[in-house]
């Protein structure tokens, strides 16, 4: 978050790519982060690695959103759920992220050169999937 809050001041073309776990999804930092980051269209990259388990407790135990990929809705954020298991799609999905990313970080820039105004919210996107296994809570 620092990094890409440090980047986007600079001017510079980078976006952070953050991995957290499921668990990690029930904590509130996490949202934190995730609000913060849309907000101010940081150029960064939230990678929830799931399987399945926050140490012992499964993930039916710590969310009843349909999967984890829904919380970034809320953040008016996408949110694309992906087999981590098939290499290309995570590629292609992580990819795509990161042009998002960047892209988000540009309009904001641009707009605030011009008429120094707060920037409007990114429209809110339901997740997606892509090549994905079905799961109760992926
Ligand atoms: C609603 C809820 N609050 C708090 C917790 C506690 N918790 C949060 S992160 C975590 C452990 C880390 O889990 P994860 O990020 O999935 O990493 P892993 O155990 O898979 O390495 C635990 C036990 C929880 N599982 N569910
Ligand atoms: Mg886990």
């Amino acid at each position: 978050m620092g990094l890409a809050f440090a980047a986007q001041a600079k001017g510079e073309d980078t976006v952070a790519l953050a991995f957290v776990g499921d668990g990690a999804t029930s904590e509130g930092d996490f949202h934190e982060a995730l609000n913060f980051a849309a907000v101010f269209h940081l150029p960064v990259v939230f990678f929830v690695q799931n399987n399945q388990y926050a140490i012992s407790v499964p993930v039916s135990r710590q969310t009843a959103a349909p999967s984890l990929a829904h919380k970034a809705v809320g953040y008016g954020m996408p949110g694309v759920l992906v087999d981590g298991n098939d290499v290309a799609a995570v590629l292609s999905v992580v990819g795509e992220a990161a042009r998002r990313a960047r892209e988000g970080r540009g309009r904001r820039s641009s707009r605030r050169r011009r008429t120094g105004s707060t920037p409007t919210p990114t429209p809110t996107t339901p997740p997606g999937t892509a090549r994905t296994r079905r799961s109760p809570a992926g």
